[in-house]
């Protein structure tokens, strides 16, 4: 099965801190397909809500650095 959660990321200010981001959510267990944009601040991750819940998301990208804010 298949969740999507879109989230605002805080502080980002180069490419270098998407894609930070991108890779620590894409190595996440039961993450399917993260896309994090620096332009907008966003997140749209796929994942598997059997494995993981959208709390473990935030967290992942919290771990990382930055503040992450559920938009849906
Ligand atoms: Mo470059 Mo982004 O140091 O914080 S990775 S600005």
């Amino acid at each position: 099965s298949t969740q999507v959660c879109r989230i605002r990321i805080k502080g980002m200010t180069c490419t270098s801190c998407s894609t930070t981001v991108e890779s620590a959510l894409q190595a996440v267990h039961g993450v399917q397909k993260a896309q994090v944009a620096l332009a907008t601040e966003e997140a749209e991750v796929q994942y598997n809500p059997k494995v993981l819940s959208y709390n473990q998301i935030l967290k992942a990208i919290e771990d990382t650095g930055f503040e992450a804010i559920l938009l849906s």
